[in-house]
């Protein structure tokens, strides 16, 4: 591999890391989810809802196939909403 090839890897590894962690830290911080799971997964679970089926023609609009790619069924456990109702 050369010099230029291994750094275009590099930063294009580095940045889709980035991308992910902020898509998780979004599901995290304002939509009460799993740290594990990204947006697109939640997306992707929840597309047949209202509003989430808006954001999801966006994803597909932009990147086809991305909900499919993104869906995690095994994560989401961990998502603070799960909680909701504690005070009942
Ligand atoms: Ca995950």
């Amino acid at each position: 591999m050369t010099f230029a090839r291994g750094l275009a890897a590099f930063l294009a590894r580095y940045l889709r890391n980035i991308a992910i962690l902020a898509t998780s830290a979004i599901n995290v911080i304002l939509l009460f989810g799993d740290p594990d799971e990204t947006t697109s997964s939640v997306t992707a679970k929840k597309c047949d809802q209202a509003g989430w089926a808006t954001l999801g023609r966006i994803l597909e609009w932009i990147d086809p196939g991305h909900l499919a790619r993104s869906r995690e069924d095994d994560e989401g456990k961990n998502a603070a909403s799960r909680l909701w109702g504690w005070w009942r």
